[in-house]
């Protein structure tokens, strides 16, 4: 089997770079672990920058994103029983976020991959990256009980935190950054109205909450939860009850609740691996970084990856010039350092980090920082145009000539 760019991971990198490079023209192979349907059902991220929307729109999926997708101008912090809004499109010029569901995106270039004949092997087994080094490498994998090899020009390893391509660069070469948080999201889903037409972002003594949405009627929220609970250790009710204490005093008194649809607990961290590229080998989005999901940048990261290597994939088949690979991680790292250091800024702000170890001062002394730091930024309008500009995204860097 032979294909120009070899994929591993039909997350949402994996799809929409599929897509892009298929647009202009070059051949790809997707291989996936688990079953579409198991990828559906990782609920995930909710909010999409506007670079992300364009990357979906020039990849030709975005028919039911821009018709279902709902354009927020702002969202709220809410501390110490107010609530200041950032208002994202007075802020930044104009600019905006999307809000629409990571698992409707996925849906989208699931079904625009199926209906443009593009391959993608679900359910492969033990894929191992070959010769990346080389100019002729290559993916093994198992599949329905066989043993294959795709050989190809490049490989994409879009294969999340857990997958083998990141493994593939040699220990002595990659450079690894890593922040453990000590406590994690507990994330509910909802067939119930969302509790404000906007985002609310929670600090609160009791834990951080945020309370989301999918669409008008679906709601998504989520508590800080120590690291040490398990979903079965929270019922319907308790989640409710906890939710209820920490929104601010109007929100909670008009919260609808109702049975979840999903509930789930995710780790925090951030974490880099440098450098994202090793020989033919490129690592892209969750393959290479991770961040808390507090600042909504996760999969934006996984775009913008996309997008640097799509140019760069166009620029060497269409004129012919791969040296160009060498600026990918360069230029990807940039701006997931800008994504990571706001993801990790946020966190600090908004969560109670209890009587946990906080670095070289104690807790309390951290939290008083922190505290003035969120005053601070919110009581004056720079300090919000700085969140803003943020939030909605920063610029994706061109390929040099
Ligand atoms: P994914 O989605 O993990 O997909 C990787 C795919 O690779 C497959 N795979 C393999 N395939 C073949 N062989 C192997 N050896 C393989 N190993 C793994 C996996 O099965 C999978 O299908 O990575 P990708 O595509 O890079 O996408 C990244 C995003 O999923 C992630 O960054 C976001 O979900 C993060 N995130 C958020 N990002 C945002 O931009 N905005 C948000 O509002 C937001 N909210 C969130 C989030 C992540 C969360 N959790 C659970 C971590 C909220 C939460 C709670
Ligand atoms: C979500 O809706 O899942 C979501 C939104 C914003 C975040 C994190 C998660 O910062």
């Amino acid at each position: 089997m032979k294909t120009q760019v070899a994929i591993i991971g039909a997350g949402p990198s994996g799809l929409l770079l599929g897509q892009l490079l298929a647009k202009q023209g070059i051949d790809n192979i997707i291989l996936e672990r688990v079953t579409g349907d198991y990828v559906l059902g990782r609920i995930r991220a909710g909010i999409l920058e506007q670079g992300f929307a364009d990357l979906v729109r020039e990849a030709g999926v975005a028919e039911r994103m821009d018709a279902e997708g709902e354009v927020h101008d702002g969202f709220d912090i809410a501390s110490e029983g107010k609530r200041v809004r950032i208002d994202l499109k007075g802020l930044t010029g104009g600019k905006t976020v999307v809000c629409y569901g990571q698992v409707e995106i996925t849906q989208d270039l699931m079904l625009a991959r199926e209906a443009a004949g593009l391959q993608t092997f679900y359910e492969a087994n033990d894929v191992q990256p070959q010769d990346v080094k080389t100019d002729a490498p290559s993916l093994t994998f198992e599949y329905q009980g066989e043993s294959y090899r795709l050989e190809c020009d490049y490989i994409a390893g879009c294969d999340g935190f857990h997958g083998v391509s990141r493994q593939t660069i040699p220990e002595e070469v990659r450079t690894e950054y890593e922040r453990v948080y000590p406590f994690g999201w507990l994330g509910l889903l909802s067939d119930t109205p969302p509790a404000h037409s906007e985002l609310i972002y929670c600090k609160h003594e009791r834990g951080f909450a945020l309370a989301s949405m999918r669409s008008e009627t679906r709601s998504r929220y989520y508590l800080q939860v120590p690291l040490a609970d398990k979903v079965e250790d929270w019922s319907d009710d308790a989640f409710w009850a906890e939710l209820k204490k920490r929104l601010p005093q109007d929100i909670a008194e008009n919260l609808v609740t109702g049975p979840s649809l999903e509930k789930s607990i995710a780790p925090l961290r951030s974490f880099v691996c440098e450098p994202m590229q090793y020989g033919r080998l490129f690592l892209v989005g969750d393959a290479a970084h991770i961040v808390p999901p507090t600042g909504a940048k996760g999969l934006n990261l996984a775009a913008s990856d996309v997008a640097t290597l799509y140019k760069i994939m166009t620029r060497v088949y269409q004129q012919n010039d791969p040296d160009c690979i060498s600026q990918y991680s360069d230029i990807a790292l940039r701006r997931v350092w800008n994504g990571e250091r706001f993801s990790w800024w946020m966190s600090n702000m908004l969560h109670n980090f209890g009587q946990m170890e906080t670095g070289d001062m104690d807790a309390a002394t951290f939290k008083r920082f922190m505290d003035s730091e969120l005053g601070y930024f919110l009581g004056s309008e720079n300090g919000r145009r700085v969140i803003a500009e943020q939030y909605v995204g920063l610029p994706y860097e061109e390929l040099t000539d």
